[in-house]
C-alpha cells in the first residue's frame, strides 16, 4: 500500500495501465484503509420520512460490550456542524434566495427523510457497533410526509417547514417569458407534453467508506474516502465543519465508480470527525448497500411540462418549460447542475428564437439530490428530444427531417443561445447523416414488417444532443511535473479517476508531448497534503481542463530543459532542439538527456490553465422490439455517432460511451427510486427491487466518431464522460414510443418495464 508506483513496463499501445492492478484485486479502495487502534462506526438511521425526535436513549447501547461512545444530534449541534454548503447561491426569480434548511450531520429535533443519520455508535469492532446501534432507542412523533415533488408544490399542501413557505425552496427562471408567450400565440401548432426524468441512484460498485483520524498536536484531520478529487470535497467539509481547509488532509487511491455521487461531502464524514476527535482514535465506517440507496445523493428527479411551438413548416418558434427540480429534504452540496446545465442547453441542438423556463425546487421528505452523470444535461436533452419527436408526429414530418429543418447550421457556430450560453462548434447535419447511414434508417420499414410477423412491435428512435463540458468552479487547474534522475516524469493532479483511465490518458498526453515512452510517465492523483488547486473530476472536464494543463506542463519542461541544456553545452537556449527525450544542438556533438537535467536534484515545475466550455454532441439511433404478449422490450439495434473533438485514447472513449449508454438504458428500462406517496417509505432500497442494467441489455453498440475540433484547449478535445448517458435516454424512449404509437399510445414515462409496456398495450386493447 505504500508505493504509488502503478506502472509496469508499458508501451504506448493505448491499453489502460491501471487495469492490471484493478482486475487482479490489488487496488486500494476506501474500505481497504486501516489505521492502528482504529474504532468502527455504525449509524442509527431514521425509519420515518418525517418525524419529531422526542428522545434518543443511548444507555443500553453504551452498556454493550466494546462500545466507546454514542454521538447524537446534540453533539453535532454543539460542534456547530449544521450548515451544509449548497450551490444554489445565485439570486433566483425576483431576487429570491434559496431557503436552505440547516442540516446537522446527525439529525437534531426532526428527521426529514428515511435513512437520515440520527446517531453514531462507535465501538472496537464493526460487529459490536452494529449490534449496539440496534439498542439505541429513538422516540419519534411521526408527522405526515410529502415525497412527491408535485404534491409538495400543490396549493394548500402541508407545510413541511415554516422557513419554507409553500414548500418552495428556490425559484428561478431563464429566457424571455413575454417573447415566448407572444410566439406561442401566433404559432401554427403547439406540441404539449409532461415528462418525468425519473429519480434514480447512481449505484457505483464501491459503497462509500471513510476512515477519519485526528491529530491533536497539529489539529489536522486525515481522511481516506471515495472521492472524485480532493479540492471540492475539502472545501465542502471545511465550510460544513468550520475547520480550516489546510487542516483537512485527504488521501485516496482507487475509486470504484463515482458518477457525480462521490464529489460532495456527506454528513457521515463529519460525524466521524466529531467521533475521532472526541475519542482520540481513528474511526472507520463502511456503508452497506441499503445505506447507499437511502443516503448517497440521488440523481435526476426532474419533471418538465411545457410547449414547443412551430410555424406551418415545422420550424420551431418558441419553447416554454415549467420545470420542477426535486432536491429532496436538504440542499446537498451537489445541487446546482440540475438548473445550470439545463439552462445551458435549453435549446438543445436547435435554433429556437424564443425560450423560457421556470425552475422550482420543492422541499420533500426524500434523500437529497446531487449530480448524476450529466447533472441536468441528460434531463434537458431527454425533454427537448421527446418534444421534437412528438412535434414531428403532430406535424406529420419525418423524425430526421424535422431535426434537419431546425438544426443550428454549422456556419452559425460559435452559436450564442437565447439563454446566453455559447456552443463552440458542431456539424449537426453531418452527424445526423452519418448516424442515419450507420443505422440504416432507410431500411427500418422493412425491419418493422419482419418484427410484426414475429409478433413484435418495432420502433426506431433518434436523439441529437449537445452538452457543455470542460468548465469548472476552481479558478484554475494546476498540475505539477517532477523529473527524476531516472528520467521518469511524475505528473501530480488533484482530479481523480473513478474508473475513467486517467492514469493512462494523462500519461499519454505527457508522453506524446515529450515524445518519450509512456513507461517513463507516472500519474499520481490526489497526493495527500498536496497544495495544488483545481477542479475535481466531473462535468466531463478532466481531459479539456487537466489534460490540457498536462500538455502545457510537458512543454514547459521542454522549455526549461532547453535553458538547462544550453548552460551545460555553453550555448543559447535558442540553439537547442528537443526530440525524443534528448536535447541537441548543431553547434555541439554533446547530447543532454531528460534524465541528465535531474542528475543533481529532482526537477519540479508547475503549470496551470483554464479553458472554459466546449460542447460534445452526438446522434444516437436505436431500435427496440416489444413483445406484444408480455410487454418485454429489447434493444435490437444501437448506433452512435459522437463528436468529442480530438480523441486521446479511442478504446477509453469507446468504453466511456458504452458505460454511459448502458447507464442511460438502465434508467430507461428499469431503474427508479420510488417512494410510497402516503407513508414516505422508499420502496426500492436494494438490487432486488431496483433494476440495474444487466449484461444483455445493450447487446451490440455500433459507434463512430464525427469530430469537430475544439479550439478551447490546446488538445482540441471535448469531453465524453457523460455523452453516452445524455444521448441514450431520449433515443431509447423515442424508439419505445415509436413502437407503441401505432397502437395509439402518445407518451409513457420511464422506466419502460415489461409490466408498464404490457399495461399500456392492454389499456389500448
Ligand atoms: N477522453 C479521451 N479523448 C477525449 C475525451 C476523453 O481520450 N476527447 C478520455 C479521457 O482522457 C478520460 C475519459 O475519456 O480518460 C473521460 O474523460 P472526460 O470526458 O474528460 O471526462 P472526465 O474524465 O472528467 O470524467 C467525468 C465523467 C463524468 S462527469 C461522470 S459522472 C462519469 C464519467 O466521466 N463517471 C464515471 N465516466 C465514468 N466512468 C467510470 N468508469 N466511472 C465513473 O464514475
Amino acid at each position: 500500500m505504500d508505493s504509488l508506483d502503478t506502472h509496469g513496463d508499458h508501451h504506448h499501445d493505448g491499453k489502460r495501465v491501471e487495469d492490471f492492478r484493478l482486475i487482479t484485486g490489488v487496488g486500494t479502495y476506501a474500505a481497504d484503509w486501516n489505521a492502528p487502534g482504529q474504532l468502527y462506526g455504525c449509524f442509527v438511521r431514521s425509519d420515518h420520512a418525517h418525524a419529531e425526535i422526542i428522545a434518543v436513549k443511548t444507555a443500553n447501547a453504551l452498556a454493550h460490550s466494546g462500545v466507546k461512545q454514542v454521538f447524537t444530534g446534540a453533539d453535532a449541534v454543539a460542534a456547530g456542524y449544521i450548515r451544509v454548503a449548497h450551490v444554489l447561491a445565485g439570486p433566483g426569480r425576483n431576487g429570491m434566495k434559496a431557503r436552505a434548511l440547516d442540516r446537522p450531520v446527525l439529525a437534531h429535533g426532526k428527521v426529514r427523510f428515511v435513512g437520515e443519520a440520527v446517531a453514531l455508535v462507535v465501538a472496537d469492532s464493526a460487529a459490536a457497533a452494529a449490534d449496539a446501534a440496534e439498542l439505541v432507542e429513538v422516540e419519534y412523533q411521526a408527522l405526515q410526509s410529502i415525497t412527491h415533488p408535485e404534491d409538495a408544490l400543490a396549493p394548500g399542501a402541508l407545510q413541511l417547514d415554516e422557513a419554507v413557505p409553500g414548500n418552495l425552496v428556490y425559484e428561478t427562471e431563464a429566457g424571455n417569458e413575454a417573447a415566448v408567450a407572444a410566439a406561442i400565440k401566433g404559432a401554427a401548432h403547439v406540441t404539449r407534453l409532461r415528462i418525468d426524468s425519473t429519480r434514480v441512484t447512481p449505484s457505483p460498485m464501491e459503497p462509500r467508506a471513510a476512515l477519519v483520524q485526528y491529530n491533536p498536536a497539529s489539529g489536522e484531520y486525515r481522511f481516506n474516502v471515495c472521492t472524485q478529487g480532493v479540492t471540492t470535497l475539502r472545501k465542502m467539509v471545511s465550510s460544513w465543519s468550520g475547520v480550516a481547509e489546510d487542516k483537512l488532509i485527504f488521501e485516496a487511491r482507487d475509486v470504484g465508480g463515482g458518477f457525480g455521487q462521490r464529489t460532495p461531502a456527506y454528513p457521515e464524514y463529519l460525524a466521524l470527525m466529531i467521533a475521532a476527535r472526541s475519542l482520540g482514535k481513528p474511526v472507520k465506517w463502511v456503508s452497506t448497500r441499503v445505506e447507499a440507496f437511502l443516503t448517497d445523493n440521488h440523481g435526476r428527479g426532474n419533471i418538465a411540462e411545457g410547449e414547443l411551438a412551430m410555424n406551418s413548416q415545422g420550424k420551431f418558434v418558441a419553447f416554454r418549460l415549467n420545470w420542477i427540480a426535486d432536491m429532496g429534504a436538504y440542499l446537498s452540496p451537489g445541487s446546482a447542475g440540475h438548473i445550470r446545465n439545463t439552462t445551458t442547453c435549453l435549446t438543445g441542438v436547435y435554433k429556437i428564437p424564443a425560450l423560457y423556463a421556470l425552475f422550482r425546487v420543492p422541499l420533500t421528505n426524500t434523500t437529497p439530490m446531487g449530480s448524476y452523470r450529466g447533472a441536468g444535461r441528460p434531463d434537458i436533452a431527454y425533454v427537448v428530444e421527446r418534444f421534437v419527436d412528438q412535434a414531428a408526429v403532430d406535424m406529420g414530418i419525418d423524425a430526421a427531417e424535422i431535426r434537419r429543418r431546425n438544426f443550428i447550421p454549422p456556419e452559425a457556430f460559435p452559436y450564442k443561445t437565447p439563454t446566453g450560453s455559447t456552443y463552440e462548434n458542431a456539424d449537426l447535419p453531418g452527424l445526423l447523416a452519418q448516424a442515419l447511414k450507420l443505422a440504416d434508417y432507410a431500411g427500418f420499414a422493412a425491419r418493422r414488417v419482419q418484427s410484426e410477423a414475429a409478433g413484435k412491435l418495432r420502433g426506431i428512435g433518434i436523439s441529437v444532443v449537445i452538452e457543455g463540458s470542460g468548465a469548472g468552479n476552481a479558478p484554475t487547474d494546476e498540475v505539477e511535473l517532477e523529473l527524476d534522475a531516472s528520467g521518469t516524469v511524475t505528473v501530480y493532479t488533484v482530479s481523480k479517476s473513478q474508473g475513467h483511465g486517467h492514469e493512462t490518458t494523462m500519461a499519454m498526453i505527457v508522453a506524446d508531448a515529450l515524445d518519450i515512452p509512456m513507461a517513463q510517465v507516472k500519474v499520481v492523483q490526489c497526493a495527500p497534503g498536496s497544495k495544488l488547486q483545481g477542479n475535481h473530476t466531473g462535468g466531463s472536464r478532466t481531459t479539456v481542463g487537466v489534460g490540457s494543463v498536462c500538455f502545457l506542463a510537458a512543454h514547459k519542461l521542454i522549455e526549461e530543459g532547453k535553458s538547462l541544456a544550453a548552460l551545460e553545452l555553453k550555448l543559447e537556449p535558442s540553439q537547442i532542439q528537443y526530440a525524443k527525450g534528448e536535447f541537441r544542438s548543431s553547434q555541439s556533438p554533446q547530447i543532454v538527456k531528460l534524465a541528465d537535467l535531474a542528475k543533481a536534484k529532482t526537477l519540479k515545475l508547475m503549470a496551470d490553465g483554464k479553458f472554459g466550455s466546449t460542447f460534445p454532441n452526438g446522434c444516437h439511433i436505436t431500435e427496440v422490439e416489444i413483445d406484444k404478449d408480455t410487454g418485454a422490450p429489447q434493444i435490437v439495434s444501437y448506433s452512435a455517432v459522437d463528436d468529442c473533438g480530438n480523441v486521446i485514447n479511442h478504446a477509453i472513449v469507446e468504453g466511456q460511451l458504452h458505460g454511459g449508454v448502458v447507464q442511460g438504458a438502465g434508467q430507461v428500462f428499469g431503474e427508479q427510486i420510488v417512494y410510497d406517496r402516503k407513508t414516505g417509505q422508499p420502496l426500492a432500497a436494494s438490487f432486488m427491487d431496483y433494476i440495474m442494467p444487466r449484461a444483455g441489455l445493450v447487446r451490440e453498440l455500433r459507434g463512430e466518431e464525427h469530430p469537430t475540433i475544439s479550439k478551447v484547449s490546446p488538445l482540441g478535445v471535448k469531453g465524453v464522460g457523460e455523452s453516452g448517458c445524455t444521448a441514450s435516454i431520449p433515443s431509447l424512449v423515442n424508439a419505445v414510443m415509436d413502437a407503441l404509437r401505432p397502437l395509439g399510445v402518445k407518451h409513457l414515462d420511464m422506466p419502460m418495464t415489461s409490466s408498464r409496456l404490457w399495461s399500456a398495450i392492454q389499456a389500448i386493447k
